[in-house]
């Protein structure tokens, strides 16, 4: 995995970025006729990329073929992909080796007894849409195609840690932890062997298992008590690093103890009150999609804390773990979420047993995958969805089941666009809404807002939500870089400026509101069916541009998050 440390030291792992060689499958022959057995012969492209970054396919949409060749140092091996754009199929000299859905997640296949030599990877990677897909079609992002994050080749032997979730309660005075490693094993040669577990070098745990050749089990390591702990807060991010072992394998991750939690009414970190004061952003860029490159990651997050921001809203599907990484590190909360996104997911969709079955996937895969970032304080069931349906009801109510079925130490939300017929804030820790007054409909100068969040606040209430907080989820207008006129001229910096920063005052000043996430923190591209309503096909909302140049709305935002944070 592509982290800002490294994961193993013990264990063999090589990258398989670099160069690849793709070949576009326009009329989806290729299965038929069994592409995946010799050669494709292809053009040359790097990979991680975004094929829409290539000559010819910024539009493309379809099957395109990938191929690589390594060489296989034998035995049993692993191959992770960390983000495919959107589902794949993957062989090894011509054997199907596995199938995976999702352009968010990482995946991987092991595939026991591999030979020596030169080998063959082929991915045939697809980013159609059809009715049963997450995200569907109608998006307003665009739709990116290819092998978009890192792939990597590992050689396991003996027992071999796949990974580890460290589950943990902290004591009412913070002081220590109650701590248990549960992690997930592969018998590479199957037998017995010892787990040994280290946070920042001192021995924690141990366990001795048996594992069958080929098995894949999980195991719970006595749970343990640590005592002193230093927390993990955005001022002091102290993070811990732990080191799981056997007698032939390790994996290193890091982790850092922290609460949050709803009382009285608010958000508290660590026993303390905290207003949200965050952004929505994409993990876009204008020329490379959605394989955001690395060094920009870092220059984005500080642009962020500059903003005087203290939480990133990862809209909308789980960024790559070397952000999460960066955020880790800096001290930046985040709030992950699965691309159940708004207008596509009509009820029909969500009451496909697929379609939510595949949700419920999304969702184990980001838990485990982000379970130990610190950084994740919110998980995010969905955005924008007919929540006022008894099928949105009923689909909530079991994500919420299931996400407290493996983690309780996170605050559990969804954003609705709907808050005054909406029926599932029971399921939300957070009522976060979802509004554009002065954008849609126009019409911010009659107190809209206002308006809004007392009638919203007097249904919570009526509703016996009386303890529930409310976040501004998104809230935002358009403005083209550049483009100076009036306050009152839509399409204006000015225009976007004013309506921003009077939200933030009245947000920041209305007590039952937590939180507010801007919505956006860059322009970005957007797909054909949301672009009818979007100049230049970009979502314009950005308070910068795709390139990163503030726009006025982003100068004032600064002002009032960093005179929030003083007071
Ligand atoms: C919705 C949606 C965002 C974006 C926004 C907009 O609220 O959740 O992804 O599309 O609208 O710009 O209209």
């Amino acid at each position: 995995m592509k982290r800002l440390f490294d994961e193993h030291i013990v264990r063999n792992t090589r990258s398989l970025d670099g160069a690849w060689r793709i070949k576009r499958d326009d009329g989806n022959v290729g299965i038929t006729e069994e592409w995946y057995k010799c050669a494709l012969n292809g053009e040359s492209v790097t990979v991680p990329s975004t094929w829409n970054t290539y000559g010819g396919l910024l539009t493309y949409e379809g099957a395109v073929w990938y191929e690589k060749e390594f060489y296989n140092v034998g035995g049993t091996l692993r191959l992770v992909f960390e983000g495919v754009m959107t589902e794949c199929d993957v062989w090894l000299d011509g054997e199907h080796i596995g199938y995976h859905y999702g352009g968010f997640s990482a995946f991987d296949f092991i595939i026991p007894d591999t030979k020596t030599g030169a080998c063959r990877l082929t991915l045939r990677v697809c980013n159609s849409f059809n009715a049963k897909s997450i995200p569907q079609a109608y998006v307003d992002w665009y739709h990116y195609g290819g092998i978009t994050r890192s792939v990597t080749a590992e050689w396991l032997s003996g027992t071999a840690i796949l990974s580890s979730e460290l589950a943990y309660t902290l004591s009412e005075d913070f002081s220590h932890a109650v701590c248990s490693f549960e992690v997930e094993l592969y018998g590479a040669d199957g037998g017995d062997d010892e787990i040994a577990c280290t946070l920042d070098g001192r021995e924690v745990a141990k366990i001795s298992a048996s594992i069958g050749k080929g098995e894949r089990k999980r195991v719970k390591l006595p749970s343990f008590v640590l005592g002193g702990v230093e927390l993990w807060s955005p001022e002091v991010p102290r993070l811990y690093c732990v080191k799981l072992s056997t007698s032939t394998d390790d994996l290193y991750d890091r982790t850092g103890f922290r609460k949050i939690e709803i009382k009285d009414g608010k958000p508290h970190l660590n026993g303390k009150e905290i207003e949200f004061r965050g952004v929505n952003r994409h993990e876009d860029h204008p020329e490379l999609g959605m394989a955001f490159p690395s060094a920009l990651m870092k220059r984005d997050l500080e642009l962020i804390e500059e903003l005087g921001c203290n939480i990133i809203r990862g809209s909308h599907y789980p960024n790559a773990k070397e952000f999460l990484d960066l955020l880790d590190e800096r001290g930046m909360l985040f709030w992950s979420e699965i691309p159940i996104w708004g207008v596509g997911f009509k009820e029909a969709v969500l009451a496909d047993a697929d379609v939510e079955a595949r949700g419920l996937t999304m969702h184990r895969e980001m838990l485990a995958q982000y379970f130990n970032h610190p950084s994740i304080v919110i998980w995010g069931m969905h955005n924008e969805t007919p929540s006022h349906t008894e099928t949105v009801y009923n689909l909530t109510k079991r994500y919420r089941e299931f996400i407290d079925s493996k983690d309780t130490s996170r605050l559990v939300v969804f954003a609705s666009h709907r808050p005054l017929d909406d029926i599932c804030f029971e399921f939300s820790d957070i009522a976060c809404v979802n509004q554009y007054f002065g954008w849609y409909p126009y019409n911010y100068a009659d107190n809209s807002w206002e308006k809004f969040l007392e009638l919203f606040t007097a249904r919570l209430d009526e509703l016996g939500f009386s303890d529930k907080p409310i976040a501004i989820s998104e809230f935002g207008a358009a403005a083209l870089y550049g483009c100076h006129d009036g306050e009152d001229i839509l399409w204006c910096e000015e225009y976007q400026a004013n309506l921003i920063s009077k939200c933030l005052e009245l947000f920041h000043s209305t007590p039952r509101v937590v939180g507010s996430f801007i919505w956006q923190f860059t322009d970005m591209r957007t797909s054909k069916e949301a672009g009818l309503n979007r100049a230049r096909s970009f979502n314009n909302k950005g308070i910068m541009n795709e390139y990163r140049k503030p726009k006025l709305a982003y100068r004032e935002a600064k002002r009032l998050y960093n005179g929030f944070k003083k007071q």
